[in-house]
């Protein structure tokens, strides 16, 4: 089975071990830096301005994986910088240009990504499946990090996958977001999810294990193991 991706979500990042933190995902050579834009419209909260997005691409050469969870995102896509290489994906709810944002990030030569709110038929997907090449599932509300998963996403991933192997979709890959714990990184890898974003429930945990430490276990469950 293809191994999955850990990207690890800024936003949980304590700025005081930042440089830590770079280091260690570079030694690690972890596959991304999950960056949330949030405009307090689309949802509750503010998050990753242009600016810090500007300045953390000057201290890593980490691939980044955008996630944008604003409201007219063809716009607000535009402040950033999206390089080669990088993983952007744009909510699908409230977004009548979702071809159009689409077209933008091939056009930057990113991976495109159409992220979908747990209340969110992936069904909804069909017109755009052979554009893509990944689903953001949500699996809890977005705009906060520290919250419980909500269970029927679980299965929902699982169902997912099943749908896009059944209309032979093999390369689309599925990342989860939010509450992605080792045990639960575990069950969403048999399930089918490949890119795993790690916050405040692994990486940016306080625990008892080191940084190296969580990576590699999280690495373990989700196909590293030989
Ligand atoms: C939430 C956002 C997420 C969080 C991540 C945090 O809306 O899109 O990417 O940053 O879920 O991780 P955790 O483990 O605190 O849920
Ligand atoms: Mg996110």
């Amino acid at each position: 089975m293809k191994k999955g991706k850990i990207s690890a979500s800024m936003m949980c990042a304590d700025l005081d071990k930042i440089f830590y933190y770079l280091a260690e995902f570079k030694k690690a050579n972890l596959d991304f830096l999950h960056i949330d834009v949030m405009d307090g419209s689309f949802v509750p909260n503010l998050a990753l301005g242009t600016d810090y997005v500007r300045s953390l691409r000057r201290s890593t050469d980490v691939p980044f994986d955008f996630h944008f969870l604003v409201n007219e995102p063809l716009t607000k896509m535009a402040w950033f910088d999206i390089r080669p290489g990088d993983q952007v994906a744009f909510h699908f709810e409230n977004n009548q240009k979702v071809n159009d944002c689409i077209e933008y990030v091939k056009e930057k030569k990113a991976k495109v990504f159409i992220a979908i709110n747990p209340e969110t038929d992936f069904h909804l997907l069909d017109a755009y499946l052979d554009k893509i090449d990944g689903v953001l599932v949500m699996m809890v509300s977005p705009g906060f990090a520290g919250q419980k998963m909500l269970p029927f996403t679980v299965n929902k991933v699982g169902q997912l996958h099943e749908y896009l192997l059944k209309n032979k979709y093999t390369n689309i890959e599925i990342e989860v977001d939010g509450n992605i714990s080792i045990e639960k990184a575990k069950a969403l890898y048999q399930k089918g999810a490949r890119i795993f974003v790690a916050g405040s429930s692994s990486l940016f945990k306080n625990s008892e294990a080191s940084l190296s430490e969580t990576i590699e276990q999280m690495h373990k469950v989700i196909g590293w193991q030989e």
